[in-house]
């Protein structure tokens, strides 16, 4: 009974000295949970690197499996237009509302002028359609669909960069954070795919591509933690293996390549950097990938849009004052040539 009235008087005196906001952070990890969360990625680059393999297994997900085809080996097809798949993801009672956007590689075409247009336009799109909700009146519900992050995908059998991935990326690094890829690592060795990762961040620096940046680790952060940022930020490009088959491998099934002289593991990180990219994009830098989108993409595309709207309305202001100056003008001269007559007569 003592010790019962001796804790209500504990608590009694800690609530004295506490007003109570450090349950803040309780409340609004409660709100997010409640609201859910939502992440758009996107998959550009050449055609036939395995864009549409990679995605359909990385969130676990089957996201074509209501394709009719008879091989699972074979059920994704080469990808036509930009397409979209969301899947309601739910892990410990946290829901995500993941979107894919698939798009056609390039490449196969003879004339590959401005092939990045169309990827260009869906972000553009995206961001026209959130603009517009913003300044609608149901604000309170948008759905955000603008593009938080682009795979994309680098061929494993070229000499670094390719112009049109220079082009591409440069045409879209403005818009959206850009995650690059070196596609296919089961094609390489470990040494081979060690030099074409120095060489394409060469290259990425060289030619002034903007991709996207892992926030710098503050220097207060333990030393584990700074290791990891580290290897993370020598990973890029990401070497990446996809596969839509289980395969068995020393007993346990497991998603994989079977090839005639062993099993490649998609989700083996002595094989290639699949888990330490779905890491990072689920469980590090998801939240950082959507700030981004919002603070600095989404903000320079509003920017120039306000931008060029008052552009406008400047340009009309200035007509229908040049109309009526040239009316008031026109007036005038014409009563000064009337009564300027009469006058005369
Ligand atoms: N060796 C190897 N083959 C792969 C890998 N990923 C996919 N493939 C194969 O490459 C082929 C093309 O894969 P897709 O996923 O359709 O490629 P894509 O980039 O979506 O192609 P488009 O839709 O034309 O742009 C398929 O036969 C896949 O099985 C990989 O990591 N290694
Ligand atoms: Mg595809």
């Amino acid at each position: 009974m003592a010790t019962c009235s001796e804790t209500n008087s504990d608590t009694e005196d800690q609530d004295k000295e506490y007003v109570g906001f450090a349950t803040l952070p309780n409340q609004v990890h409660r709100k997010s949970v409640k609201k859910g969360f939502d992440f758009t990625l996107m998959v550009a680059g050449e055609s036939g690197l395995g864009k549409s393999t990679l995605v359909n297994s990385l969130f676990l997900t089957d996201l074509y499996k209501d394709r009719k085809l008879l091989n699972a080996e074979e059920r994704i097809m080469q990808t036509v237009e930009i397409t979209k798949h969301t899947v309601d993801i739910e892990e410990k009672g946290v829901k995500l509302k993941l979107t894919i956007v698939d798009t056609p590689g390039f490449g196969d075409a003879v004339n590959n002028h401005e092939c990045w247009k169309p990827v260009a336009d869906y972000i553009d799109q995206q961001f026209e359609q959130y603009f517009r909700d913003e300044s609608g009146l149901n604000r309170k519900n948008i759905q955000d669909n603008r593009v938080h992050c682009c795979l994309y995908f680098i061929s494993p059998f070229g000499h670094g960069l390719r112009p049109l991935d220079v082009e591409f990326m440069k045409a879209l690094h403005e818009k959206v954070n850009i995650v690059p890829v070196l596609a296919k690592a089961d094609t390489l060795t470990p040494t081979e795919v060690k030099r074409k990762k120095i060489k394409i961040r060469e290259e990425i620096e060289q030619y002034g591509i903007k991709i996207y940046q892992f926030p710098d680790c503050d220097s207060d952060e333990d030393e584990d933690f700074k290791k990891q940022d580290y290897e993370l930020k020598e990973s890029i490009p990401f070497a990446v293996i996809g596969s839509n088959t289980v395969v068995e491998a020393k007993g346990k099934r497991v998603r994989g390549r079977l090839y005639p002289w062993g099993i490649v593991e998609v989700e083996n990180s002595a094989h290639c950097d699949f888990v330490k990219l779905r890491n990072m994009l689920v469980r590090s830098h998801m939240q950082d990938l959507k700030d981004v989108t919002r603070e600095c993409h989404y903000e320079n595309y509003r920017a120039h849009c306000i931008q060029s709207m008052t552009r406008m309305v400047v340009k009309e202001r200035n007509r229908k004052y040049d109309l009526s100056r040239n009316l008031l003008f026109m007036f005038l001269l014409y009563n000064i040539l009337v009564f300027g007559v009469q006058i005369i007569i």
